[in-house]
């Protein structure tokens, strides 16, 4: 092993034992924000749009390996060219690591809970630590050993050690033998990541937590008109029946998940306020209890991201609970009059404890749309990765720029603003496309010869879905599906045709669908960016 590679190994070693010690200390106080997570955090808010369009918006999905491995080699390379920097500069390769410390602790101060006393202490503490055992490694290696001493206290080794230890030790280094020096390193190393292990456990770092049941102040606190809504469960005519088609309410350990967080906020409903300010009459703050002990209630509402292929999963439909939107607006004295174009209050941006930002029309808060400041999904509280413990849902509006999770601050600001999606070059207005997805048939299915349902889901939110049609000939000619009853015109509906496939042949799906206004979804092709995807569903499947 060459004496670079030895050097690098090392700092490596060090790198890894400080990040795990770090995550660990994580994972004991949630006041030190993971520094590995704040790192990546801010990377993928610097990244510039053209890779966060297609990249990013997904990162709930698959890009976060990719994310997470490229941080991990990054910081191993950083810290093995300080290593072999060392061995030539200690002072230069310091500095470096004092760099280092600086940008942990500014990527770290910009995580939403962070406490600055014991973040800074932490992060310089395991830097410290990194760099003692890089340093302790390069020594047992032997590589300090024509360096300058900085510990030699001139006492003869003991008898013990073999002659390489032995020349390290006269020349101010520590008796370590060297043949243990992959040992050694490896040793630092595999601490480094039990402590990371044990950090991201003890945060509960990734799983889902289960949440508790939607519970209302009881009495309504004596106020007059409050009420609470809750919706029946769904009439059985509003669903159908067949293998493969996606429950008409999407269980919550299903619905779709899309965020720039890569670990859900974990914030305390007992001290999280909302304050709603900006242009408006009367700015004020709400507590968790007080929003529930305003009138609430129940809504079926489809939600879907901009990013959602044709055909794509990026779509759910939930019973949210929460307050109208247009009764928080109420309440700070905002009115329909006060909201339109080139108004100061034309727009209203959301955001959330992380920093993130959504921003639509205020006037789509006010014109009877089932808007909802919600804080319950399918009857239980919101789940962490969901948004807990408050979140927009907006009907007819895609998330980037309306669904704001992790909900602290509502403000009614002009149109000039651009939200965080905005930024990085997707469209301004995000109203949700007339879209249809055929469920109960894959590519490349093998049918029998007989009746085969084709079937699925169709969403036009708030415009609803009066039509859906299906094409078993590449759209040649299209067939009436029969639609089951509307839940709400805010939701997807079921839809299904019963094709009778009598002769065998490759053969070629597609669905499109009518929305309430009477416009059918168009057969252009275009993929997700910059204003979400159109096109018909094409299903290629075989009849036997
Ligand atoms: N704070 C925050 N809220 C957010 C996002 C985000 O990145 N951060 N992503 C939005 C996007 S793009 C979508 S599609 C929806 C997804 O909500 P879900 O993960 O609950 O399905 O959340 C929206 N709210
Ligand atoms: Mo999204």
């Amino acid at each position: 092993m060459g004496s670079k590679w030895k050097a690098v190994t090392a700092g490596a070693a060090g790198a890894v034992l400080s990040f795990g010690l770090a995550e660990l200390i994580h994972g004991l106080y949630a006041g030190v924000p993971s520094v590995f997570v704040a790192l990546s955090q801010r990377v993928i808010e610097l990244t510039p749009g053209g890779f966060a369009t297609r990249a990013i918006e997904t990162l709930g999905q698959a890009d976060i390996p990719v994310l997470i491995s490229t941080m991990v080699i990054g910081a191993l390379v950083v810290a093995g060219l300080l290593a072999i920097l060392s061995l030539r500069s200690p002072i230069a390769a310091l500095a470096g690591v004092v760099v280092l410390a600086a940008i942990a602790v500014a990527a770290a101060f910009t995580e939403p809970l962070v406490a600055p006393v014991p973040t800074v202490v932490v992060i310089v503490g395991c830097l410290a630590a990194g760099v003692a055992a890089a340093e302790f490694l390069l020594r047992s290696s032997g590589l300090r050993a024509t360096a300058a001493a900085p510990v030699g206290d001139g006492t003869p080794p003991p008898p013990t050690m073999d002659v390489r230890s032995r020349e390290a030790h006269a020349a101010g280094g520590i008796a370590v033998p060297r043949r243990n020096f992959l040992l050694l390193s490896g040793g630092a190393a595999v601490m480094g990541l039990a402590a990371a292990g044990v950090g991201r456990a003890l945060s509960g770092g990734g799983g889902q937590v289960a949440s508790a049941p939607v519970k209302l102040p009881q009495g309504s606190g004596g106020a007059a008109g409050v009420t609470h809504r809750t919706l029946p469960p769904p009439p059985a005519a509003a669903s159908i029946e067949v293998k493969g088609m996606p429950p008409l309410i999407t269980p919550t350990e299903d619905f779709y998940l899309i965020d720039t967080a890569l670990t859900a906020p974990r914030l305390d409903a007992n001290t999280w306020k909302l304050s709603v300010g900006g242009a408006v009459q009367n700015p004020f703050e709400i507590s968790y209890n007080d929003l529930l002990s305003m009138s609430t209630r129940e809504s079926d509402i489809t939600l879907s991201c901009v990013s959602n292929e044709v055909g794509g999963g990026l779509v759910s439909n939930g019973r949210w609970t929460g307050v109208l939107l247009s009764d928080v607006l109420k309440e700070a004295g905002v009115s329909p009059g006060d909201v339109g174009r080139g108004s100061p209050a034309e727009q209203l941006v959301g955001r959330s404890a992380d920093g993130w930002t959504s921003g639509f029309k205020t006037e789509l808060a006010l014109d009877g749309r089932e808007a909802l400041v919600a804080f319950g999904l399918n009857g239980n509280e919101l789940p962490p990765n969901h948004g807990y413990p408050v979140r927009l849902v907006v009907p007819g509006l895609y998330g980037y720029v309306s669904a704001t999770k992790w909900l602290t601050e509502l403000e009614l600001t002009d149109w000039d603003f651009d939200a965080y999606w905005i930024q990085r070059t997707w469209t301004k207005e995000g109203p949700v496309k007339t879209q249809s997805r055929i469920d109960t048939v894959k590519d490349d299915d093998q049918l029998e010869r007989g009746t085969v349902p084709i079937g699925g889901v169709a969403w036009a939110p708030h415009r609803g879905i009066s039509r859906v049609e299906v094409s078993t000939d590449d759209g040649e000619t299209w067939n009436e599906a029969r639609l089951a009853a509307q839940l709400d015109e805010d939701t997807w509906r079921h839809y299904v045709y019963d094709w009778d496939a009598n002769s065998a042949g490759e053969y070629t799906l597609q669905v499109r669908a009518t929305d309430g206004e009477g416009e059918t979804q168009t057969a252009e092709v275009t993929p997700p960016h910059p204003s979400g995807a159109t096109g018909y569903h094409t299903v290629k499947a075989t009849v036997a």
